[in-house]
């Protein structure tokens, strides 16, 4: 197995207990700029990953920084339909939101766009990931 290979796996899935938040508290995922893979979740200062798994409790408010150099639309992917605010996350530090309400699992992906003009040129390593991100709702 070659390093590259077993790098990639390293940060293939990282699965995240997050303490979960006080009804009606609030949690927050950034989609961070990193030179490999271009792209991926961080929640609060927990480790980055392009497939994220993350458990909150019911009644959070969910929100979602894109602070990459290109937009992100977020696209809910599975679990019981929710609303999302202001999915298109097209500019520096856009928000989106979703209130937890119901109990379950919730599936996210993003849709990218290009880069945004000021970063245009810029390089980074390997193929861009597609981000997946799974909510675990209890
Ligand atoms: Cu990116």
């Amino acid at each position: 197995m070659s390093v590259k290979r077993t790098m990639l796996l390293a940060v293939a899935t990282a699965l995240v207990a997050v303490s979960p938040a006080a009804a009606g508290g609030s949690a927050t995922i950034t989609i961070s700029h990193e030179m490999k893979g271009c792209h991926m979740w961080q929640i609060g200062n927990g480790e980055l990953a392009p497939n994220l798994a993350v458990t909150l409790k019911s009644g959070t408010a969910l929100r979602f920084v894109n602070n990459d150099i290109m937009p992100h639309k977020l696209i809910q992917s599975g679990g019981p339909k929710l609303t999302i605010v202001r999915p298109n996350m097209n500019r520096l530090s856009a928000v989106a939101s979703v209130k937890l309400t119901r109990k379950g699992t919730y599936r996210f992906t993003t849709e990218p766009g290009e880069d945004y003009k000021i970063f245009a040129g810029h390089k980074t390593i390997g193929e861009d990931y597609v981000l997946h991100l799974t909510v675990h709702v209890k």
